[in-house]
């Protein structure tokens, strides 16, 4: 891959983590993601579903400073952004997919609606909701449901696709 693409694809998966656009990553980005999904789906923060989806953004937030804040000044700058969680989950997705799982599925259970599966159209909601850009969601919404079903596979199928994209490869030296 050219370089300047993965510094492209680096910054967009930065940007969409951070949700507020101020320049780093911090609790209040994945706080207000929760709050962002629960009012697109319309659910309580109050009921089950919804305190899932905070619990599952805090214990992503603690899993993200945990890996990428390196001064431990409760920010995640896209120096550390890089550095720090790019790198490490390369070498290690299943560690990424672990401290995801909490809150891709509690997203999972808010983007049910119906409790027969996420269908496309709600998974393409989601990721409208976490800012991924229009011009990628056709791609997006591809890899979530590469067989064509309509329907969002597994939460182990989810969660590997998610740290897929997460865990893009480096440019060749
Ligand atoms: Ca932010
Ligand atoms: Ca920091």
């Amino acid at each position: 891959m050219e370089s300047a693409e993965y510094e492209r694809r680096i910054a967009a998966r930065f940007a969409s983590f951070d949700q507020d656009g101020n320049g780093y990553i911090d609790r209040e980005d994945f706080s207000s993601a929760a709050k962002a999904l629960l009012a697109e789906f319309d659910v309580t923060a109050r009921c089950d579903k919804g305190q899932a989806l905070y619990i599952g953004a805090e214990a992503f937030w603690q899993g993200m400073a945990g890996i990428a804040d390196v001064d431990g000044d409760q920010r995640v700058t896209r120096e550390e952004f890089v550095t720090g969680a790019v790198k490490r989950l390369r070498d290690s997705p299943q560690r990424f997919a672990e401290i995801a799982r909490p809150f891709l599925r509690a997203v999972v259970a808010v983007a049910d609606t119906d409790g027969s599966g996420v269908t496309v159209p709600a998974a393409e909601r989601v990721l409208r909701v976490l800012g991924v850009a229009p011009d990628v969601l056709p791609a997006a919404t591809t890899a979530l449901d590469p067989d064509g079903t309509g329907r969002v596979p597994s939460e182990e199928q989810l969660l590997a696709a998610f740290a897929a994209y997460f865990t893009t490869p480096a440019p060749e030296a």
